[in-house]
């Protein structure tokens, strides 16, 4: 009987020994509910094994084998606390320095747009002439002949209606419009003088494109239509506008041209700014630079759309909204301004 109670002991103690061995190296929880069954596991538990043979024991022995199972069990369950603690102190560490957040890292920054230079010159421009009295129209893009060439006193022989200078939709009749001022006359189609407008908008050439050349532009058009209208109205309008935009101190000089839809006609030239006028590399040593065209309307346009050009008259210009861009941002390229080229567009 000596010889069962002290190998149950002694069985006992080992079971200690290699649980307590056993649980050192482990490193997960889902290890450590492995040693927990094995060990201490109400059903097949290597404890609850051993503690199977109390019934067979005597009453000396019983409480002998008890207190050690007892015993052994209160070490096992304290040493696996601890580890349980130990386990989740460590997985916490490890899931912070996985989620560590480091707020010294510059934001990321939301890319802001801009407004586009072509853009901004039209509201400009528009500004401007909004301040003067004018309106502000949208014309087509798509536009018949007699609006963009009949109306306007273009004659079929003319160069601009020839099948190489215009995109057609439909050849002499559908094209893409050569100039923003089919509208002018759509507006004076409909309405009675006084007429003042600006007509922002891209138009069609078909030109041979290089440094100041595009087939596809911008041109703000701009006709005013009253009782007593005289060059010099257009003379001090388009200088209010010159200074507006580009200084008081240029100055304006008119240049005698011929358009089919203005009589007189005038290309007019600002004062160059880099050298005041007194000529340089800039300016081609001329002192000027071109800016825009214009005249007086001619009386045959007038009578097209109903107008009595003996009670009325008026006077129109066309501005190269590129050219204008060029001039005022300094820019020597009129591809950059089509070009979507973001290293150019980020510095206007
Ligand atoms: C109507 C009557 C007359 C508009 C005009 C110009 C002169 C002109 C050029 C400027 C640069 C074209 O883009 S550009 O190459 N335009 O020189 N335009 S007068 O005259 C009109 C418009 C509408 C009813």
């Amino acid at each position: 009987m000596v010889d069962q109670l002290e190998q149950l002991l002694t069985q006992l103690e080992t079971l200690r020994t290699h649980a307590v061995e056993e649980l050192s190296p482990i490193n997960t929880s889902a290890e450590l509910d492995e040693w927990d069954t094995r060990y201490l596991g109400r059903n097949r538990g290597e404890l609850k094994n051993l503690s199977s043979v109390m019934p067979k024991l005597s009453k000396e022995d019983r409480p002998v084998v008890g207190q050690k199972i007892n015993a052994v069990k209160a070490v096992l369950e304290r040493q696996l606390k601890e580890k349980r603690e130990e386990l989740k102190a460590r997985e916490l560490m490890l899931a912070l320095e996985r989620e560590r957040i480091d707020v010294t890292l510059p934001g990321r920054t939301i890319p802001a747009g801009r407004v586009h230079p072509i853009s901004r010159a039209i509201a400009e421009v528009s500004n401007i002439f909004l301040k003067m009295g004018f309106s502000v129209l949208q014309g087509y893009e798509v536009e018949d002949d007699y609006h963009n060439f009949q109306a306007l006193n273009i004659p079929v022989d003319h160069p601009a209606r020839d099948m190489q200078d215009t995109f057609w939709v439909e050849p002499g009749q559908i094209l893409l419009r050569t100039q923003t001022s089919p509208m002018q006359i759509r507006t004076m189609e409909q309405s009675q003088p006084p007429v003042r407008v600006i007509v922002p908008g891209k138009v069609y050439r078909n030109e041979d494109i290089d440094a100041t050349h595009e087939a596809v532009f911008h041109q703000i058009e701009g006709l005013l239509i009253d009782e007593h209208c005289t060059m010099a109205d257009l003379k001090g309008c388009l200088e209010r506008f010159a200074h507006e935009m580009f200084g008081p101190d240029r100055r304006l000089r008119f240049r005698s041209s011929y358009f089919p839809f203005t009589e007189p006609s005038a290309e007019v030239d600002i004062s160059c700014g880099l050298c005041n006028g007194k000529g340089c590399r800039s300016c081609k040593y001329s002192g000027w630079l071109e800016v825009l065209g214009s005249g007086m309307v001619h009386p045959k346009v007038l009578r097209k759309v109903g107008y009595d050009p003996e009670k009325y008259r008026g006077f129109a210009f066309g501005i190269g909204v590129e050219r204008i861009a060029m001039l005022k941002y300094d820019v020597g390229e009129i591809r950059l301004f089509s070009g979507n080229d973001l290293r150019f567009l980020r510095q206007l």
